[in-house]
């Protein structure tokens, strides 16, 4: 038996669905309404950007109707009380992770409410809409601030940062990805291999389920507080020598 100290939690859209936030593949999914290639690809901005906009504004502005769950909040009070270093790295453009007051997130996939000037290249913080084409705060250019939003082919951010806290790892957890979507769906593979424990919390098995050690099958808003109020009282040592 051995210590964990150090974890990483990756999250995807199906932590936020219990908020009424839409996830993406499946009946009712976000894609149900439009093709993946006309709204989430540099591409399709280029060709559409009045289409992109108003998706992304349209997600923007829901995000005020939207108040984080059970499994938000369990995982803020995992990062206030956990010792060792955590880091919880969110597939999600939402902001509910901080908003349910945890600190120590990563949006590998960009933010809904940060855009980016493709004239100075600044990122800044955007609430409103970005369709009407507003100026840039910064250089003063109206019509090129878009999404900050990593789209299919696009790089996502601080991947040294994620795979270095992974290497480091005695835990990698994993809730509410489908596990459809590269890198991210590589990292469990990478823990393994450097030697972590690995557990998935999904509704159902996802398409890397095979690949943990374990896999808790239900809603997030239920499993991941029972699974913080064991690390807290104690259950975080690995059955693996
Ligand atoms: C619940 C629940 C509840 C429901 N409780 N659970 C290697 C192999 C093959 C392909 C590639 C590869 N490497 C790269 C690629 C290409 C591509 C890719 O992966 N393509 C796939 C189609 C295979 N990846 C990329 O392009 C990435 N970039 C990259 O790799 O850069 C390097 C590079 C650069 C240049 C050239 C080549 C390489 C970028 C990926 C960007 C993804 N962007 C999106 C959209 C933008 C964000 C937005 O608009 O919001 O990010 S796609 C979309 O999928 C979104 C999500 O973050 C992401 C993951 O989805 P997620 O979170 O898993 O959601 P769902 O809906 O799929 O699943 C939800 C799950 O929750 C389900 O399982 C439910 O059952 C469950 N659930 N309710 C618990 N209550």
């Amino acid at each position: 038996m051995r210590d964990i100290r150090n974890i990483v939690i990756l999250t995807g859209a199906g932590i936020s669905a219990e908020s009424g936030v839409a996830t993406f593949r499946g009946p009712d999914g976000l894609w149900e309404g439009h093709r993946v290639e006309d709204v989430a690809t540099p591409e399709a901005f280029r060709r559409d950007p009045a289409l992109v906009q108003k998706f992304y504004d349209a997600r923007r502005a829901k995000l005020k109707s939207v108040e984080p769950n059970a499994a938000h909040l369990a995982l803020a009070r995992l990062d206030a009380e956990w010792p060792g270093e955590l880091l919880i790295v969110t597939q999600n453009v939402d902001d509910l992770h901080e908003r349910a007051g945890a600190k120590r997130v990563l949006h590998m996939h960009g933010e809904l409410k940060s855009a980016w000037c493709l004239a100075c290249d600044e990122r800044m913080t955007w609430e409103e809409e970005l369709s009407s084409g507003p100026a840039c705060p910064e250089c003063g250019l109206a019509g090129r601030l878009r999404p900050d939003i990593v789209w299919f082919g696009e790089m996502p951010y601080e991947m040294d940062r994620i795979e270095g806290a992974i290497r480091e790892a005695g835990l990698f957890v994993s809730i509410g990805t489908s596990g459809a979507i590269y890198p991210a769906a590589g990292f469990v593979q990478t823990a393994r291999y450097c030697g972590a424990d690995t557990l998935e919390m999904n509704l159902e098995p996802s398409l890397g389920s095979v690949y943990f050690h374990e896999s808790r099958v239900g809603p997030a808003g239920s499993l991941v507080p029972t699974w913080v109020e064991g690390m807290l009282g104690g259950e975080h040592r690995s059955s693996r020598a």
